[in-house]
């Protein structure tokens, strides 16, 4: 690590292993290539909001992978992608931030779906992941190509073409294929992210599987419910704020406001009768309760922040800060 903004711990009474090794590893891409469920699947462990929705992963998120002889922190970055409201440039600078003093950025590009050998041949990348390309280049961390959710193509000789249309947009450190869902290329991916990890303390204590507090995942996990139940834009129209944590003795009691940008959209999240809000709340007790292996009762409430995405200031009472160590 160069310049690094996070500080190791302090190792305690059992001393590291001799040439133990750490780092930072960024997951980074456009919208939707795979980039949280990827983490997931590295760490085993479902931390990371992933939905079939483009621009789920809003800030950056620390998944920490600790083994006897080293320590790796995989950061989950939002989509890199051409933005507009003050959300989106948010986002895109949480993705470099992100990418940031990294020992490895992993660039992850979905494999295109093609039928014919002329359509691998004459296949490029769009000018967004170029850009995100660009973007991460100029940062000078090493960048390994990581090429996603191979499972869905049937036909692989028409990969060829495509790997090596992009090996000529860059030196990359390597080239992975993988898929996600079935496992493909996930061990070799480990095994290069280990390699590529200097010599060094631990960052988190052994325990750890991510730098953000349980109340922020539980604002997540509604969140990504919302992206399950909710039309077109509303989910993006919507930040949730946990409110109130509280952790009892055989169960936690939580309360989090979601927030909606106009106020025709509070009709859409109660739903008929207060049917839809009855529904997120109880999906979103589910997959609390599934994270935290405990049970809990969620109180949910509704409240307009007018035009948030597009007013920095209120982005921040939102939870939404620029802080360079996270
Ligand atoms: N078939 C297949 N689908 C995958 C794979 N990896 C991810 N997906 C799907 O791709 C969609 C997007 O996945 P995410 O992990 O949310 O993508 P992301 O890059 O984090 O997206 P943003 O946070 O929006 O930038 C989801 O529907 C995933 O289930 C894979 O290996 N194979
Ligand atoms: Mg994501």
């Amino acid at each position: 690590m160069t310049d690094a903004p996070h500080e190791p711990i302090d190792a305690g009474p059992k001393p590291l292993p001799p040439g133990h090794r750490s780092g930072f590893i960024a997951i980074c891409g456009r919208p939707n290539v795979g980039k949280s469920t990827l983490l997931n699947a590295l760490l085993g462990e479902a931390i990371a909001v992933a939905t079939p929705h483009p621009q789920t992963t809003r800030e950056k998120l620390l998944g920490v992978w600790t083994e006897e002889n080293f320590q790796a922190v995989l950061v989950d970055t939002p989509g890199i992608h051409r933005a507009r409201s003050a959300l989106n440039q948010y986002m895109v600078g949480q993705a470099l931030a992100g990418a940031r003093d990294v020992d490895l950025v992993l660039l992850l590009v979905e494999t295109p779906i093609l039928r014919t050998a002329e359509a691998a041949q004459e296949w490029e990348p769009g000018e967004v992941a170029l850009e995100a390309l660009a973007m991460l280049a100029k940062l000078g961390r090493p960048i390994a190509l990581v090429m996603t959710k191979i499972d869905r193509i049937s036909n692989r000789d028409l990969m060829l073409p495509v790997l090596e249309t992009m090996s000529a947009l860059h030196p990359f450190d390597s080239i992975v294929p993988t898929s996600a869902e079935s496992g493909e290329g996930l061990e070799q991916l480990r095994t290069q992210v280990r390699e590529r990890l200097p010599e060094g303390p631990r960052y988190y204590d052994d325990e750890s599987l991510s730098d953000r507090p349980m109340r922020w995942h539980a604002a997540e996990l509604i969140r990504g419910v919302l992206f399950d139940h909710l039309l077109d834009e509303v989910p993006y129209s919507c930040a949730v704020v946990v409110t109130s944590y509280k952790e009892g003795k055989d169960s936690d009691r939580i309360a989090a406001k979601i927030f909606v940008e106009r106020s025709s959209q509070k009709g859409l999240v109660i739903g008929k009768g207060g049917s839809m809000i009855k529904k997120l709340r109880e999906n979103s007790q589910v997959r609390i309760a599934n994270l935290t292996a405990r049970p809990c009762e969620l109180r949910l409430e509704i409240d307009v922040a007018k035009n948030w995405t597009r007013d920095p200031s209120k982005l921040e009472t939102l939870g939404y800060h620029e802080d360079k160590n996270r």
